[in-house]
């Protein structure tokens, strides 16, 4: 019968030509439809968040109609499927990035022309979606993106948080943090499906039950909270194939607590249900450092096990043979923070389908992949086994059993070397016993990835040493990526047009390999001019919005030297704003004829630390109060400015990153695991200034030494550096500035006092002190590229030329092939 019915709508579809048409008046008559009956505003009288609203309904019905089809088409022909499992999205906004990967971005713009609306006006009304904190979150959207794109038969899966990433404001030069309730304005790109939801259970105990005369555990839980399905679709660049980002929220389960309703205490009980929410309501907003909070892992369970009991019926649809799971789903967990899957998915084999443990156990080490985040022994997720047995204590068995047979193994392997096992063992033994969920990942993994070449050496080398000395080839890299649908056709779109008009194709969107052909033009007089010019309006552009956020006027005849990221210690936002003291001390101490010499600086700097994390805070403090004496002080004038840009977040960064013309990726080498915001500004003709760390380590081998302002101590040199202490390198200028901040310069004295401490002698942990002069040396060469303005706009389009091997497109087509074993399911149009 449904066969039937299928049918006939295939038949009046035919002759309907499609749902929703592209064309200028039918999306005109769709922003009216909306305008009227969903927003319910009248089609004569609506403002721009009003038309806002409604074009991104219209957009919305046709990701639908996409998302449908690509489903239907992946359902017939059943592919084996990667589910991208992530604790983080940070997407950023989505009416562009939707219009132009559906190619009617014009369309749409006419359109609302016509209505008297402007496009780039509508599309600044929404509001960031801000699931995530920072690289790692950002590059799962931009691997969503690829993935799509390149037709892969893909899902995300992840949690619907109430609140995003805090608002950052500044108020007296002091960050605060304000809540992100992103929802309060409705979200257009999200598809509630209330039947789509599952049970998660948590706490209680395990029993033993007898089945068949076997013994068999069972779970029986103390907590069950409702997992709703949010669908985000997401479309893909010049294909039809729309894929999908299915996001948890937790709403109160009909099962939850019975019991207290019945005790007739029905206001509470209905009271007590709201607490279930909690669970999707809050993202964590530390990046890296692990604290072991009981929500927080109640978080990474919900999703858990609402994605896999998704996930498992939906194979169980056409399946009924678990040995075939690994042929039809491949399990990639971004980073450690999803690994209790690994658990669950034993748990449902073995206590569920009752699959023996041997062949439920080389089912799941079939399934799943890691990708390391990390430098750090500290960043390393371990959690109590007290918390973890009294929610998940059935998990927490399994683990046990898991590691009883790893242990096994080693002892096979390596004999009875208890120092090797103590190290390699899923549990930490001491203070607080505890669960090492890295442990947990690499053994059950098929495949860790590393984020860049020189990160998986010191994965191999540092913190899994004993694992490669195990399984050398579990270890391998993809050097990330980021999406240049995002990063230049959205947010730089004159620069889009200027490239596809000298490489005679917009090709490179999809193919972008092809942005190499720039290379033979770069010394081209016409192109020159044209680039210079784009880049020119893009500066006032970020001028205009300097002056709006700071009411600091900037010249765009300045260079503007950008360091926009998460602040830490170990990015060295501190060592850029000591370089600045320095500049300004020396413009202080010159004369007339040597100021006019002076290159003229406007330095920018952006981004949020960790609400409780004190120096990073103390940083941004500082980095107000160079400013403030810095941009007042008539002896300087033009000749530098410093500004601090708030709230630094995706839609920021599309205005930040085309308008720059220097950026600072110098992190103290061996600490940033790639680092994506450098792919970004490459992308868009800025050029870098940076220390050989993570992924720039491998930008400098495309765009070669001499494109690019290198410094600093190299990774291997590092350990010995810190050893020595930095008291007999550092040059005098450092302790020159790091004085005037000690001396009150700037004011704040006690309160800066502890920055200034930790960068004396022996304590310069991240070598400053040592890096100090070369540092300032590449900013003078800098300087000094910069008035050559050929040369300049030469290295400059080399970046771009350069930027395709940092695509997204790449890193998942490696992901693909080497390690996901999936192939393209294209649906036709
Ligand atoms: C957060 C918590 C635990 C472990 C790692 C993280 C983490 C790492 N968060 N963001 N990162 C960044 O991830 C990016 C994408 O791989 C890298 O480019 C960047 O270097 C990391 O710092």
């Amino acid at each position: 019968e449904s066969g039937e019915r299928r049918g006939k709508a295939e038949r009046l579809f035919r002759l309907m030509d499609g749902f929703r048409r592209n064309d200028p008046v039918s999306l005109q008559k769709d922003i009216l439809d909306h305008v009227e009956f969903t927003v319910a505003r009248s089609r004569f009288n609506f403002d721009d968040f009003e038309a806002y609203q409604a074009l991104s309904h219209s957009i919305r019905d046709r990701l639908i109609e996409r998302w449908h089809d690509t489903q239907q088409y992946f359902k017939r022909k059943d592919p084996k499927r990667l589910y991208f499992l992530s604790l983080e999205f940070l997407m950023g906004r989505s009416l562009s990035n939707s219009v132009i990967n559906l190619g009617i971005r014009d369309n749409c713009a006419d359109a609302l022309n016509q209505l008297g609306f402007e496009f780039e006006v509508v599309a600044e009304q929404e509001g960031d979606g801000a699931l995530g904190n920072g690289g790692l979150a950002r590059l799962s959207a931009c691997q969503m993106d690829s993935l799509a794109t390149m037709d892969f038969p893909a899902w995300g899966y992840g949690l619907r948080y109430q609140y995003g990433l805090f608002r950052q404001v500044i108020f007296d030069g002091f960050q605060y943090e304000q809540p992100d309730y992103w929802l309060n304005f409705g979200n257009p790109w999200e598809i509630e499906r209330v039947h789509v939801s599952y049970a998660v259970k948590f706490y209680g105990n395990v029993e033993e039950e007898l089945l068949n005369g076997e013994k068999c555990k069972v779970w029986v839980p103390g907590e069950m909270v409702e997992a709703v399905a949010y669908d985000n679709p997401i479309p893909g660049y010049g294909t039809r194939n729309t894929i999908n980002l299915r996001l948890w929220a937790a709403k109160p389960s009909d099962q939850h607590d019975m019991e207290s309703f019945n005790t007739g205490d029905y206001i509470n009980a209905v009271i007590n249900r709201q607490g279930a929410e909690t669970i999707s309501s809050v993202l964590y907003p530390d990046d890296r450092s692990y604290q072991g909070k009981e929500l927080r892992l109640k978080q990474q369970y919900f999703f858990v096990s609402a994605s896999l009991q998704d996930i498992i019926r939906r194979f169980k649809d056409s399946h009924s043979n678990f040995d075939e799971f690994p042929d039809k789903v491949a399990l990639q967990l971004n980073d450690t923070h999803p690994s209790l899957a690994i658990p669950e998915v034993m748990r449902i084999l073995v206590d569920e389908e009752h699959l023996e443990w041997s062949r439920a156990w080389g089912i799941v080490c079939k399934l799943f992949s890691l990708t390391s985040h990390t430098v750090l022994p500290e960043g390393l997720e371990k959690v109590p086994v007290d918390l973890l047995g009294s929610l998940l204590p059935r998990h927490l068995q399994i683990i046990y059993d898991i590691n009883f047979f790893f242990m096994e193994d080693l002892k096979k392997h390596f004999g009875l070397d208890y120092d090797r096992l103590s190290r390699m063992s899923i549990v930490e033994e001491g203070a607080v016993k505890s669960i090492r969920m890295a442990n947990l990942s690499i053994v059950c993994c098929h495949t860790v990835n590393g984020v860049s070449r020189v990160h998986l050496e010191l994965l191999k080398t540092r913190v899994f040493k004993d694992f490669y000395e195990l399984w050398p080839q579990k270890f391998q890299f993809k050097t990330n990526g980021v999406t240049q649908r995002r990063w230049i056709v959205v947010s730089n779109p004159s620069l889009c047009s200027l490239i596809s008009k000298w490489l005679g194709t917009e090709a490179w969107i999809r193919d972008v390999d092809l942005l190499l052909g720039l290379r033979e033009h770069a010394a081209n007089a016409d192109l020159q001019q044209e680039w210079n010019m784009v880049r020119r309006v893009n500066k006032m552009r970020l001028a205009e919005y300097i002056e709006t956020m700071s009411g600091i006027k900037v010249s765009p005849d300045a260079m503007f030297d950008v360091q926009t990221k998460r602040i830490h210690e170990y990015k060295r936002q501190l060592l850029n704003l000591l370089g600045i003291i320095h500049r300004y001390d020396c413009i202080k101490n010159m004369n007339m004829n040597e100021r006019r010499k002076v290159v003229p600086r406007v330095c920018i700097i952006g981004g949020k630390a960790a609400p409780g994390y004190e120096i990073a805070k103390k940083i941004i403090k500082l980095c107000h109060a160079v400013g403030e004496k810095i941009n007042n002080d008539s002896d300087v004038g033009d000749l530098l400015k410093l500004v601090f840009i708030p709230d630094y977040n995706v839609s920021v960064a599309e205005l930040v990153i085309p308008g720059s013309d220097l950026s600072q990726h110098i992190s103290t080498a061996g600490h940033e695991p790639s680092g994506t915001g450098s792919m970004k500004f490459l992308m868009n003709g800025c050029l870098l200034l940076a220390t050989a760390d993570g992924s720039t380590i491998e930008i400098i081998e495309e765009i070669g030494e001499d494109n690019m302002f290198t410094f600093g101590a190299k990774v291997h040199e590092v350990p010995a550096l810190r050893e020595k202490g930095s008291a007999l390198t550092a040059p005098l200028q450092f302790a020159r500035v790091v004085r005037m901040v000690r001396d009150g310069y700037f004011g704040f004295k006690d309160y800066f006092k502890s920055l200034c401490d930790a960068l004396d002698g022996n304590g310069d942990f991240y070598l400053l002190g040592h890096d100090f002069g070369s540092y300032l040396e590449a900013q003078a060469e800098a300087d000094k590229a910069f008035v050559d303005r050929e040369k300049w706009t030469r290295m400059s389009i080399l970046s771009t030329a350069g930027s395709g091997r940092f695509s997204s497109d790449r890193t998942i087509g490696e992901y693909a092939e080497k390690t996901w074993g999936i192939e393209p399911c294209r649906c036709p149009f």
